[in-house]
């Protein structure tokens, strides 16, 4: 072998060493690795040293220089890899231990909004009492949404200041209602028993009133159905949603689509009637608004006024969420604070 095939031969053998290096992962690969190159019996840094009696004597200074580069190339390569292995061996074994006195992690829980909640509640008690829940549109026309309603041309509620209308006369439904005119013209007869819970838009923001606010209104229709049926089903739906003792009260109102039509007020649930700050020390509560359907929107709607006859009611989901959770600001139930969340689970 000649000075220069010896030494082109020495830097094989450092990549040949890295290569290794890159393929060791645990120490019982090191030991071997280091037996193969600095072993005192067969190491091959030995072998090299022994070769020097074969290399010509004017080239054996520039091949001891690169045996000993490979040397050291090799032993702190070695050592490298050593302290790796220890610290990735101490990670391990720290991820594996299992201290069986430390308290449990609770895993985090989502929560449905207090809203969905008290709807699907809502939804559950008239289920029980027959009903079932009826969809529809947000973006509504004219006729659904005021017209078969009754609404007079020139009602406030058909103002820009309180709809929000699109360009093409087209509006953001400003109460549920659209959804039971829509029931009643789709159903071919009744008995109708329906909820229409869903999102509701007013031209209207206070620290009591949302642009945007959720509804339920109810709407039956049947032969013989009296105020009596619509006072009745009212208190069995709130004395399950507050409690069994909760005292209902009706007062004579106006809406244009029903006739008689009602104000429905609530013996006040934190004081049970006797009077408090929360209910101004009247001991009531207004929770909803109801009445016997007006026998106008009932025949434009495709039902016989002289056969059938029917009643209805609506209550804002956000108010009955807001008193039952205390939450004194409407705007509070939509910002999405967390702290708001968390402090209602059911
Ligand atoms: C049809 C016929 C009648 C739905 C009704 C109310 C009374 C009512 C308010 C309660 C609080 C709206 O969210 S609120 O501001 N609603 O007082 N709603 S009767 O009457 C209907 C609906 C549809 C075809």
């Amino acid at each position: 072998m000649t000075a220069t095939s010896a030494i082109d031969h020495l830097e094989e053998l450092a990549e040949q060493f890295r290569r290794q290096v890159s393929e060791v992962t645990d120490r019982q690969g090191w030991e071997a690795l280091r037996l193969q190159w600095v072993g005192r019996k067969q190491g091959r840094l030995r072998d090299l040293m022994g070769r020097m009696k074969d290399i010509p004597a004017d080239a054996r200074r520039t091949y001891g220089q690169a045996v000993n580069r490979l040397k050291v190339d090799v032993e702190s390569g070695l050592q490298a890899l050593e302290e790796s292995l220890a610290t990735a061996s101490e990670a391990e074994a720290q991820s594996d231990v299992l201290d069986i006195t430390l308290p449990g992690r609770r895993p985090q829980l989502g929560t449905l909004h207090p809203v969905t909640q008290v709807m699907r509640e809502i939804e559950s008690i008239f289920a029980e009492l027959g009903y079932s829940v009826a969809e529809g549109p947000e973006i509504e026309d004219d006729y659904h949404n005021f017209e078969a309603l009754n609404f007079p041309l020139d009602h406030p509620a058909r103002e820009t200041q309180d709809t929000f209308f699109f360009d093409n006369g087209m509006l953001l439904r400003t109460h549920t209602s659209p959804v039971q005119v829509r029931t009643m013209l789709e159903r071919s007869a009744p008995p109708i028993r329906v909820i229409c819970p869903g999102r509701v838009f007013r031209n209207d923001n206070d620290l009591r009133h949302s642009p945007m606010f959720h509804q339920v209104e109810g709407l039956a229709i049947g032969e013989g159905l009296s105020l009596g049926d619509l006072k009745g089903t009212l208190e069995a739906f709130i004395q399950r949603l507050f409690s069994a003792d909760t005292g209902v009260r009706l007062r004579p109102s106006f809406f244009p689509f029903t006739e008689p039509s009602a104000e429905v007020d609530i013996t006040c649930p934190f004081c049970s009637g006797n009077g408090c700050a929360v209910c101004s020390n009247t001991g009531w509560m207004e929770i909803l608004g109801c009445g016997m359907v007006d026998p106008r929107v009932l025949s434009g709607c495709g039902i016989d006024p002289d056969r059938y006859s029917g009643y209805a009611f609506g209550l804002g989901i956000d108010r009955v969420a807001m008193i039952r959770y205390g939450i004194p600001n409407i705007r509070l139930l939509f910002d999405n604070d967390e702290r708001l969340l968390r402090q209602i689970r059911v």
